[in-house]
């Protein structure tokens, strides 16, 4: 990760910050990851299209230098598989709440999966509604709060990871914005990746999630976010005790198969078409 000096600028829309996002929030973290990794594979802005839904996390494609839209709450990756069609050549990332992605999207967001796209997903999962003033999503943990479960939450969360995967996902990873190396490692890789990539990042709301389970301010969110996962490449050093109710990080799935695009150009060749992928 680039420190102060290091120059993002060619990918920023500067005109257009400050963000929209509170102090401390977890996706300033993950917008800057994003930037790293458009700056460590040197990609040329006019070949990227960011796109987000509705929420916080929708927010991103606003403030990098690329193309961008702003589409629905829960639709973003039916606006990016329509795009990635229309224009295969683009690099098509799409940054998605976990609200988004798993509750009003998770129809999108399996089927894209299964289909084998090749856009990058990054869930920017924070555990809660934030937009909206921390309402309870697919993603709250048993027993925290939200401002719709406010005596605790008795419904248990999807794991971004094991969804994913029984989709169809071939890249599938996870961290958290306490491991700021590990973002745009995984991002990169997911963005190269030549398939239906998932980068999942545990990531921290101090106005809603942090301030209605009284777990601290940003930093101390950071902390809880390390406290409650581990390395899965550290399982076999680990007793069951220190890994219970905690998440694993890491690449979970890097695979090839068929991608949607190339399969879609095959068929409209074979048929007298003029598509290329
Ligand atoms: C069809 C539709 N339903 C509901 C909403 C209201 N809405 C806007 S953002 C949001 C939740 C955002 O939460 P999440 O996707 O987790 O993103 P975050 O704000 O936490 O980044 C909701 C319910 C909407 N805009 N459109
Ligand atoms: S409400 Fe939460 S998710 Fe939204 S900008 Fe503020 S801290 Fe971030």
């Amino acid at each position: 990760m680039p420190r102060i000096g290091e120059d993002l600028t060619s990918y920023l829309r500067e005109g257009m910050m400050p963000t929209v996002w509170c102090p401390g929030c977890g996706h300033g973290n993950i917008f800057r990851a994003i930037a790293e990794s458009f700056r460590q594979l040197n990609l040329d802005p006019s070949r990227i299209a960011v796109l987000g839904g509705i929420g916080c996390s929708g927010r991103t494609p606003f403030y990098f230098n690329t193309n961008a839209m702003h589409t629905t709450h829960g639709r973003v990756l039916a606006f990016a598989t329509g795009l990635k069609l229309a224009n295969p050549r683009l690099t098509v990332i799409v940054a998605m709440g976990d609200g988004d992605a798993l509750a009003i999207g998770a129809g999108h967001f399996v089927h894209a999966a299964r289909r084998n796209i090749d856009v990058t997903a990054i869930l920017y999962n924070n555990s809660i509604y934030g937009m909206t003033g921390g309402q309870e999503a697919p993603s709250t943990p048993l027993a925290f709060r939200s401002t719709t479960s406010p005596f605790g939450n008795i419904e248990p969360a999807f794991d971004t990871v094991e969804l994913a995967m029984a989709a169809g996902a071939t890249y599938v990873a996870r961290t958290t914005t306490f491991d700021f190396d590990d973002m745009p490692r995984y991002i990169s890789e997911a963005i190269l990746h030549p398939g239906f990539s998932v980068v999942e990042i545990l990531s921290q709301c101090p106005t809603y999630f942090g301030r209605l389970n009284q777990l601290g301010d940003a930093p101390e969110l950071l902390k809880y976010e390390r406290s409650q996962t581990f390395l899965a490449e550290n399982t076999p050093l680990l007793t069951k005790a220190e890994m219970v109710g905690k998440r694993p990080l890491g690449v979970f799935r890097n695979e090839i198969r068929p991608e949607y695009t190339k399969e879609y150009a095959k068929l409209c060749q074979a048929h007298g078409g003029t598509y290329h992928a």
